[in-house]
């Protein structure tokens, strides 16, 4: 059954890095729970007992020493063992799994050969450049969503282009920073099919909190057609109507922005819209996708994310901006 997620970390999806950072968490809840009703309790004793002599280097020693450094040790370990388990995550055999949980044996150094899907995600002022690597086929391009299959896992491997974002999928994976000049990694995993929302996590300027995009997870063979779609190029429309849409795109200055394969329109600062139809939302998650908000939009757009770096398109009549706006929802 495919499932919608709120962004939580109460609610990881199973199977997912995100479950091993819950079982971590409810962990230190209880046990930290545990302690304070234990403390609690001896405190209360200690004004309402009756006084006696208490072997007090025995307490010292047992409760104040011996106690927390056990369950410290005992904890770091643990949460050190999950913070490495969540780069091994997709590691085929369980030894390996094992080793790379305790550091021994290194989780990165695998290619997607291994079946592990690799993606570019570069975060930008304020949108999410997304890039499946497709050694010798044609790469594929979009924007704010990123599918899976619900079999394997993917690695993204992500930067920015401008100031420090943060990627954060909570119900699938920790929360992984993007720096000017490096590359992290994130790996997501998950068997659970369903739509997963995800935000960037670092302050990046006034539009911060409407960067949000989508993770898609599907059985693979729908994922594999989704993604020999999404390599396919655009199409010159034949209908009369989208035709008047496809001339107003290149009668304005779309084209120096966006790119559309298959057309002359070749910009690259703003998102790829090759198949700008088939996501879920507009504008890094900011507005479902339909034509309503297409054309929205396109009028409104520093009307709807202020300061961003699409200008609103305002020459348009109404039938321009229905027709333009049907045209770039047809891009399926
Ligand atoms: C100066 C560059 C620029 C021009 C010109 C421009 N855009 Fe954009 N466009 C962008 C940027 C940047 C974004 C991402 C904005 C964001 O989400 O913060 C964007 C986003 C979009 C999106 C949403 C894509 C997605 O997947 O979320 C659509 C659709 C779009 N533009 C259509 C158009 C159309 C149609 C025109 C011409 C009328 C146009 N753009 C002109 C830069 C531009
Ligand atoms: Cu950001």
């Amino acid at each position: 059954m495919e499932s919608s997620h709120s962004a939580s970390v109460l609610h990881p999806a199973s199977d997912s890095g995100a479950a091993l950072i819950d079982q971590l968490g409810t962990a230190l809840y209880v046990g930290g729970a545990i302690i304070f009703v234990v403390v609690m309790a001896l405190a209360i004793y200690g004004v309402f007992a009756k006084a006696r002599a208490i072997n007090a280097r025995g307490w010292i020693l047992g409760g104040g020493l011996a106690f927390p450094i056990v369950t410290l040790t005992v904890l770091l370990m643990y949460s050190l063992a999950v913070g490495n388990g969540l780069n091994a995550i997709g590691s085929s055999n369980a030894l390996q799994l094992f080793l790379e949980c305790f550091g021994i044996g290194d989780a990165r150094e695998r290619t997607p050969a291994d079946g592990l899907l690799r993606v570019h995600v570069v975060g930008k002022q304020w949108w999410w450049e997304v890039r499946y690597e497709q050694p010798g086929r044609q790469e594929v391009i979009l924007a704010n969503e990123i599918r899976m299959p619900t079999d394997r896992a993917v690695e993204l491997v992500l930067s920015t282009t401008d100031v420090i974002h943060s990627f954060w999928a909570p119900s699938l994976a920790g929360k992984v920073d993007m720096i000017p000049g490096r590359t992290t990694r994130l790996r997501l995993q998950t068997s659970e099919e369903g739509t997963f929302r995800a935000l960037c996590a670092e302050y990046c300027g006034g539009q911060h909190a409407l960067m949000a995009l989508y993770v898609v997870t599907q059985e693979t063979t729908d994922f594999d057609a989704w993604l020999a779609s999404q390599a396919r190029p655009a199409n010159e429309p034949t209908d009369p109507f989208l035709k008047t849409g496809y001339d107003a795109f290149f009668r304005g200055e779309c084209h120096e922005c966006h790119t559309i394969r298959g057309t002359p329109a070749e910009g690259t600062s703003g998102p790829d819209l090759t198949h700008v139809g088939s996501r879920k939302s507009l504008a890094a998650g900011t507005l479902n996708n339909h034509i309503g908000t297409m054309a929205g939009w396109i009028a409104g757009a520093q009307d709807v994310k202020p300061g961003n770096k699409m200008p609103s398109s305002l020459a348009y009549s109404g039938v321009e901006l229905r027709a333009l706006s049907a045209w770039l929802g047809s891009l399926e």
